[in-house]
């Protein structure tokens, strides 16, 4: 796509309205924590608005992937949750034709987060998190603790998600536990 415009067309194709919509404001709150944080708004804005471009593909389209480049076998195990961050970042590469490696990663890490995250790395994990039609118990938290500091955010979301996923006995993804060791964890 070449203008903002042209991308807006394409993910309405790709995306529910209902996923859609949450691509808009994960936009608009990534454009305000990037404000906040003098993280670039442009990056920001396209981040945001590809995040989840790949949430709707067919889990085959990820296999295949998954194959043909080679990626780490272990992905295999899991499903759509992960792979549309991980895996759907090389869609993003070679459908939307976005090749910036910032933008990439901030994608590949949004599910999960990982142990080092730029600063628009960590702008996308948390606008995806706390965007205006997220309800969850601990979201007004979370929304505060973020504004005040966008590290501390980091922390508080990667702690509740792998309380999160505990309790409901869902496999935990590598780079989740390696995400909660470098943000949340001491090492006493
Ligand atoms: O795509 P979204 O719904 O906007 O949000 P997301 O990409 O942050 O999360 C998608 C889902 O992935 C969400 O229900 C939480 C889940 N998730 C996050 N980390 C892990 C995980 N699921 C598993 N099984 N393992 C993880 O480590
Ligand atoms: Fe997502
Ligand atoms: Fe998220
Ligand atoms: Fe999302």
């Amino acid at each position: 796509p070449n203008t903002r415009l042209e991308l807006i067309s394409i993910l309405k194709g790709a995306l529910s309205k209902t996923r859609f919509e949450h691509v808009l404001r994960v936009e608009q709150t990534a454009i305000k924590l990037a404000k906040l944080n003098d993280v670039d708004i442009e990056k920001a804005s396209l981040a945001g608005l590809v995040h989840d471009y790949a949430k709707q593909r067919p889990d085959q389209d990820f296999i295949t992937i998954i194959n043909e480049n080679k990626m780490d076998p272990d992905l295999l195990n899991y499903s759509n949750a992960i792979w549309h961050g991980v895996v759907g970042a090389e869609l993003v590469k070679q459908e939307l034709n976005i090749w910036d490696e910032d933008i990439l990663n901030a994608v590949r890490h949004h599910t999960t987060g990982a142990a080092v995250m730029s600063k628009l790395e960590q702008v996308i994990y948390m606008a995806d998190y706390i965007e205006p039609g997220r309800e969850f118990p601990g979201v007004e938290t979370a929304r505060d603790v973020t504004k005040a500091n966008l590290s501390a955010g980091v922390s508080y979301q990667t702690k509740q998600t792998l309380q999160y996923l505990i309790e409901h006995n869902k496999a935990v993804y590598p780079e989740t536990i390696t995400t909660y060791n470098a943000w949340v964890a001491d090492n006493g």
